[in-house]
């Protein structure tokens, strides 16, 4: 991999033989490939390197993907949403601070302010476009990897301890980075690259159980996630522009009993239709409503997420909000826009 030279290797290994006490962040909202790709790291810097490693994160817990924290790592992932003093004074205290999986520290939005001002050397390790190079003492990014798990994968097969043996990872380093890359590729659907399955057969051969993961992740839902799917794929609207989009209300969560967070692919749904070139889905939040897009080659989900809703994202699945105003303040007006925005896009 291009990205990962040997000089900006043995840099980021001198600087973990000089940290004593690292603190790694992600993205707010996290997902399987944030989580995962902490846990990795965690898990390495722990029992490979025998640091003092904790995981930060913005939100109040780790939601869908808590099953990547088993009890015993709990007290190394700090929430920020639940105990903001704890996470700052340990980002203050820090002396290495490694962000993954987003292209820059406002994306962590409550810890955004304390990573900034902390006299840390500071890493990135990223797949997204974009890069903020400047916050950084060094940076690994490329867009041309499934995920920040993939990447940081191969980041740690360069480093001479593990020198291309993905057995000396920890077991659950390869556990979570394999957790990582199959939520970011969709299980392999999307963002592949033949680095991805040499990833995923290096893991494997060092005896990572997959099936275990996919059992995590694809077989463990409840049946009202379901019903509540059932629920807005009736109600979804297929534009002409062949844009299929859904509407989450909270009372529509509320209803079937349902987090935000185990609504997570329901984005993709619409595009097995073979007309839908791009699908939007909203979900309300406090005072906005959260917009995921996904789209086939061809539609940039990316450009739609940058134009219309504040956002970004990856080429064919981006994000981004849309804040209640005084012309958008009823579900109605959501439409209105959105039918505007497609319209527009599409012109
Ligand atoms: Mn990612």
């Amino acid at each position: 991999m291009e990205e990962i030279t040997k000089a900006k290797v043995q840099q980021f290994d001198s600087m973990l033989r000089e940290a004593r006490c690292v603190t790694i962040a992600a993205h707010v909202n996290a997902d399987g490939d944030a989580v995962g790709s902490c846990s990795g790291m965690l898990h390495y810097l722990c029992e490979n390197r025998g640091l003092d490693a904790v995981v930060a994160l913005p939100d109040r817990d780790a939601g869908v993907s808590s099953f990547l924290i088993p009890e015993e790592d709990r007290p190394f992932f700090l929430f920020h949403g639940s105990n903001p003093e704890e996470a700052e004074r340990r980002i203050e205290g820090s002396d290495l601070i490694i962000l993954q999986d987003c292209n820059g520290f406002s994306r962590t939005e409550g810890l955004a302010s304390a990573l900034e001002k902390a006299p840390a050397k500071k890493v990135l390790i990223d797949h997204h476009v974009g890069p903020e190079t400047e916050s950084f003492d060094l940076v690994f990014s490329t867009s041309e990897v499934s995920s920040a798990s993939e990447l940081l994968f191969f980041i740690l097969m360069a480093l001479p301890d593990i020198g291309g043996d993905a057995g000396k990872l920890p077991q659950m380093t390869g556990l979570a980075l394999m957790t990582g890359m199959t939520t970011d590729t969709n299980n392999f659907a999307n963002s592949v690259y033949p680095t991805t399955f040499d990833m995923a057969s290096r893991l494997i051969a060092a005896g990572v159980d997959r099936d275990s993961i996919l059992g995590q992740l694809y077989f463990s839902y409840k049946e009202n996630r379901l019903r509540l799917m059932g629920f807005l794929l009736s109600k979804m609207t297929i534009t002409p522009e062949g844009v299929a989009y859904m509407i989450l209300t909270r009372r529509n969560l509320a209803h079937f009993g349902i987090s935000e967070g185990e609504t997570e692919g329901f984005v993709n749904l619409p595009l097995s239709i073979k007309e839908v070139r791009m699908s939007v889905f909203l979900k309300q939040d406090n005072g906005c409503f959260r917009v995921s897009t996904r789209s086939k080659k061809g539609v940039s989900a990316r450009k739609f997420a940058e134009r219309y809703f504040n956002g970004g994202g990856h080429e064919n699945a981006a994000g981004g909000r849309l804040y209640f105003s005084d012309e958008i303040s009823s579900i109605r007006d959501v439409v209105a826009y959105l039918e505007q925005s497609i319209n527009d896009f599409f012109a």
